[in-house]
């Protein structure tokens, strides 16, 4: 290791976490160094490049709050930006606030290392360089480090393999070629359609079938776009104290108290609006009665029925064995209808599962099939898995050794044993679970606070108390107990990955409750945390 590089705060990543945490750091004064292992800012939307990958909560809520001037000048195209358009957006905030020049980009914090005489952190990157910090933010995302499963000869294989979520930036022509594509969830169901229009064929390999609604984006509504910024604090407010960080009120009615009808026509309703929560926030129940829940689900299925021509093809991609809503709800675009294809075939693995990769192809039970491409949409380690991605060192232990059995901490933010590091959408978090531009601002704002007052104060380090930790970690839990969501295998859940500790990753207590805890926690003194 080489280099002596010294500054206040290390900023690991260049997304919409990165680039608000340098900026807010750096208006304080603050030398920051950040670092980012792709070759420019983006996050998400540097890597996710793959066709049909676009943002699926509507773009005029989907950006950040905090520049009111940008929020005026900036016109999404369309209701639901394409990635293009998003990643433009991320450039266009790099620029104007002159954020590249705190970055240094291909490079990646492989370790961190806490030093607890100097109080400072001595963190190593990629290029053989360290530095040393008094702070650490990770801004690494909460879905970026990609799964793809350890399929038995996955290694033989002699054609082109592609993870959607580290997608080639000169794009992929698949005109001609015969591709198959492994999973179904949200990145899975914005792939399918767009390479079935080029490719040959197309084989999907779905192991759940998946509750997606069509997104119905149309080009951006100029007066929508008008009535949003002229009331900007208006709608930044409700954003704020919301459940998932839109600006849509909480559901008050119970689905089991309303006639059958009226409740089929609020869902015919519901299906028209294409967004994220519109019929799982449209009763209060849906998210944590299993019975309200299978009202909602068998609705979306008989939906899903009608628009897939093969009766076969139609039953299995009807969702079944886990709650309408417990793995992330999806928006697509002409995703059921892709089945209707002449060149587009669908394997239940359920039912035909996968034996091995072959050098031509991949080989299931019942079958053998050659391909020119292989796509894997399978995902994430999700919220731990880019944290953890990196060798942090604390006071004792490793994170890697304190989250063995699942992840502790406080408020998402901090671990105990950890001082001076922080977290940006990490787990016990709302982040995953809501609008995560709204979370990011939270959580940024939460540390660039927190900073300000150690500085008034003269204070050097800060950490999550155990008992504080414990606390908090406890409360996620109770609180995704209250709902449906951790009785399913899912992402959320670490289930997605073998071995994974099974532990509800997220906050589902609501962005407004989760703020309304951290702005109590400041407000007496930061509670929980032990500043010296
Ligand atoms: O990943 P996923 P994703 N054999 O984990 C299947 C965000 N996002 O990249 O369900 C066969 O959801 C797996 O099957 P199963 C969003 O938060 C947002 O699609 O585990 N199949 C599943 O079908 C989202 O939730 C957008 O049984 C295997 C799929 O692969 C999150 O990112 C767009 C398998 C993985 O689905 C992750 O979405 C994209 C195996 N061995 C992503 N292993 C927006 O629109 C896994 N699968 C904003």
């Amino acid at each position: 290791m080489t280099g002596n590089n010294s500054v206040d705060v290390v900023v690991v990543g260049a997304g919409f976490s990165g680039l608000y945490a340098v900026h807010l750091l750096r208006e304080q004064g603050l030398t920051i160094q950040g670092f980012e292992a792709g070759a420019d800012v983006g996050g998400t939307w540097y890597w996710n490049r793959y066709p049909g990958a676009r943002c699926d909560i509507e773009s005029l809520y989907y950006c950040y709050s905090w520049d009111e001037e940008l929020a005026r000048e900036w016109e999404w195209t369309e209701r639901y930006a394409a990635q293009p358009e998003i990643l433009a957006y991320a450039n266009r905030v790099a620029d104007k606030h002159d954020l590249r020049s705190s970055f240094i980009f291909n490079t990646r914090v492989e370790a961190a290392e806490w030093d607890d005489q100097a109080q400072q952190w001595t963190v190593r990157t990629s290029d053989g360089q360290t530095w040393s910090a008094r702070f650490v933010v990770l801004g690494v995302g909460a879905l970026s480090a990609a799964n793809i499963p350890d399929l038995p000869g996955l290694a033989n294989y002699t054609g082109q393999i592609y993870h959607t979520g580290q997608w080639p930036h000169e794009g992929v022509d698949f005109t001609g070629l015969r591709v198959a594509v492994i999973g179904t969830g949200s990145s899975g169901i914005q792939v399918i359609p767009k390479v079935a229009e080029q490719a040959a064929s197309m084989t999907v390999f779905q192991r759940t079938a998946n509750f997606t609604m069509p997104a119905h984006n149309t080009p951006a509504d100029p007066e929508l776009r008008a009535e949003v910024v002229e009331d900007w604090a208006g709608v930044r407010q409700r954003m704020r104290t919301s459940s998932y960080g839109l600006d849509v009120q909480p559901p008050t009615e119970s689905l089991l108290e309303v006639p059958a009808e009226e409740a089929r026509a609020t869902f015919d309703r519901k299906w028209q609006e294409g967004a994220l929560t519109a019929i799982l926030q449209a009763y209060n129940d849906i998210v944590r009665n299993p019975e309200a829940n299978d009202i909602a689900a068998d609705y979306v299925r008989d939906r899903i029925r009608e628009m897939v021509h093969d009766p076969q093809v139609a039953e299995d991609l009807v969702p079944s064995g886990y709650h309408f809503g417990t793995k992330r709800p999806c928006l697509d675009t002409n995703y059921f209808d892709t089945y209707n294809r002449e060149n587009v075939e669908l394997v239940n693995v359920r039912r035909d599962p996968i034996v091995e990769v072959t050098a031509a192809g991949i080989r299931t039970e019942q079958a053998e099939r050659e391909f020119d491409a292989i796509v894997f949409a399978t995902g994430f380690d999700a919220m731990t898995g880019p944290v953890l991605s990196i060798d942090i060192h604390g006071r004792e232990q490793t994170l890697r050794e304190k989250w063995a059995e699942g992840p502790v901490g406080y408020l998402g933010l901090q671990s105990a044993g950890f001082p001076n590091l922080f977290t940006i959408t990490g787990p016990g978090s709302p982040s995953v679970l809501s609008n995560v531009v709204v979370s990011i601002e939270q959580h940024v704002e939460f540390v660039a606070d927190l900073l300000a007052r150690m500085r008034e104060q003269g204070a050097r380090v800060v950490e999550a108390t155990a008992e504080a930790e414990a606390e908090w970690s406890d409360h996620v839990q109770q609180v995704a107990g209250y709902t449906l969501y951790p009785h399913t295998d899912s992402w959320f859940m670490g289930a997605n990955i073998p071995g994974k500790p099974r532990v509800f990753l997220p906050y589902i207590g609501g962005v407004g409750n989760f703020r309304a805890k951290c702005d109590a926690v400041a407000a007496n003194d930061y509670e929980g945390f032990a500043i010296s």
